[in-house]
């Protein structure tokens, strides 16, 4: 029985992965992970929605996200768990549906995957101690419905409100986080690193780095962000621990070339965890959702982790580091609400002509070629502009300096995937300002997409009915030619160019 996988923008052939994943899952490893989907499946058609199994749920869905869980024996542990709460006697297999007709498969995939992301933003959530019920009763709903014999339009209507959940959800995490640490405030990031016993930690989960830092607090060893991990610094809760020294490294997709023989300890907390290299795989520890054969995996108490760094010491010199573009200093801290208290101040230069255009360009980053089109993109931006940007993609241009208006800078950093969320409430926020619809404000979004986070965060976008959407380096495998014919007349969505056509066209439209 041969594996099938096309859920992530890096799918062999721009069709599926079918021996092995391009991510560097084995065929083994994705069947199992069909099978933990089958066994949720079969889990909220058979058992009742309550607090065991809506996390058994969520954390099911989170750990079949690329790049997330490699390790079978988990996977398998996970599997019987599920299996001791069916009990009815409910069947299914998700090869149906690869086999199935192939708009309804793309509609279906659609739901499962932007599902998995709900599931990775509420599972953030839920660790602060923040639920709701509509998300949780949609968990039930969503994935009860990829068995069933629904219509086209049923299914499109289910892939809307996978995007309306998806904002609820966003909107929950986004108050758990700001209410437990604070609002995100402008802070300037070091790519450089402090000679000394360090530990990098990678991921989005806001809970494992506190806790770590905590436990680490008087231990003589600082400690660095990674990847998506960037924006905690602007959290007053977070950054008032001194030994937060700054960010290690430049995008996921560079982790095995930069951690090979890192002197210190590597703790992932969620995605993208990328093959983990013999060169450093004794210094690399996973929690929570995450896993990966021979790796030491913790629960909450990371005394193997501070010890590794102890032994491993750090680099003896302070040593200079830059990210992609040479710049040293990444500047974060610009969610909503620090944006919103300058939004007099934007609106003023918008009506004064000042401010010509926004752009948001945001999403994932990836190891496939063509993905420097988003550098490109912004180098390319009118100096009139202003650039929000968000996730991990931004890596590609987050250590250039692009100025400022007015003393507003051009290059802000929203956060996180999740914090797509802020980028919403803004440019909602505009849009009243202006007494306008959001499609008519001088907003252009320029998106890249790599994983399942980012297909939930297309549903919101969609379901908010936000149009003409540049979304690259390549459109999804799993939709169809017809879907993606729906999507492109209802919602106008379009693959990206090159920076300067597109760039030119958005402009143009923007005058008429
Ligand atoms: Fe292939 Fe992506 Fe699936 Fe990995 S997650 S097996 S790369 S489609
Ligand atoms: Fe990135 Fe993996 Fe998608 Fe949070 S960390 S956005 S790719």
């Amino acid at each position: 029985m041969d594996m099938f996988c096309f859920q992530c923008e890096q799918t062999a052939a721009q069709k599926g992965c079918i021996k092995q994943g391009v991510c560097g899952k084995s065929g083994d490893c994705a069947i199992l992970q069909d099978e933990l989907l089958d066994r949720l499946i079969e889990l909220v058609n058979c058992a009742e929605l309550n607090d065991e199994n809506i996390k058994l749920v969520v954390d099911g869905l989170f750990m079949t996200i690329t790049n997330v869980n490699f390790d079978e024996a988990q996977i398998q542990e996970y599997i019987e768990k599920i299996r001791k709460k069916i009990n009815c006697n409910y069947d299914y297999n998700i090869r149906t549906l690869w086999r199935s007709d192939e708009d309804i498969r793309s509609l279906k995939s659609l739901i499962l995957f932007g599902l998995k992301g709900v599931a990775a933003y509420y599972h953030h959530a839920m660790v602060l101690g923040y639920k709701n019920s509509d998300i949780e009763k949609f968990f039930f709903e969503a994935l009860s419905a990829i068995p069933k014999n629904l219509s086209k339009q049923e299914l499109f209507d289910l892939v809307l409100k996978t995007g309306e959940i998806n904002l609820k959800c966003m909107g929950l995490l986004d108050e758990a986080n700001t209410k437990t640490y604070g609002n995100p405030a402008f802070k300037k990031v070091t790519t450089n690193i402090e000679k000394g016993p360090f530990i990098v930690v990678s991921g989005h989960d806001l809970k494992d780095l506190e806790l770590l830092l905590e436990q680490t607090k008087d231990k003589g060893v600082n400690i660095y962000t990674h990847g998506e991990m960037l924006p905690c610094h602007a959290y007053p809760k977070l950054n008032k621990y001194h030994h937060l020294k700054g960010n290690f490294g430049t995008a996921w997709q560079n982790q095995q070339k930069e951690f090979d023989n890192i002197p210190a300890a590597i703790l992932f907390t969620t995605n993208c965890i990328m093959p983990v290299k013999t060169s450093y795989r004794d210094r690399v520890f996973t929690t929570c959702v995450v896993g990966y054969p021979d790796v030491i995996h913790l629960e909450k108490d990371f005394t193997p982790v501070i010890n590794k760094a102890l032994e491993l010491g750090g680099y003896k010199e302070d040593k200079k580091m830059t990210g992609i573009n040479g710049g040293d200093v990444l500047r974060v801290g610009f969610g909503h609400n620090s944006v919103l208290s300058a939004a007099d101040k934007i609106i003023e230069l918008i009506k004064s002509g000042d401010i010509k255009h926004i752009f948001l360009v945001g999403g994932c980053d990836g190891a496939k070629t063509g993905r420097n089109y988003y550098t490109d993109f912004v180098k390319l931006t009118p100096k009139n502009s202003l650039v929000l940007t968000l996730a991990c993609g931004k890596y590609r241009f987050n250590d250039l300096d692009l100025g400022e208006i007015k003393g507003i800078p051009r290059l802000l950093d929203m956060g996180q995937c999740n914090d797509a969320y802020s980028a919403i409430k803004v440019a909602l926020e505009l849009a009243k300002a202006f007494d306008c619809s959001v499609n008519e404000l001088p907003l252009s979004m320029v998106l890249s997409w790599y994983e399942q986070k980012a297909v939930c965060i297309l549903l919101t976008l969609l379901f908010l009915g936000v149009e003409n959407i540049k979304l690259g380096p390549t459109l999804p495998a799993f939709i169809s030619p017809n879907i993606l014919k729906i999507l492109s007349e209802k919602y106008k969505i379009k693959p990206i160019t090159t920076p300067d056509k597109d760039l030119e066209e958005i402009l143009n439209r923007c005058q008429k």
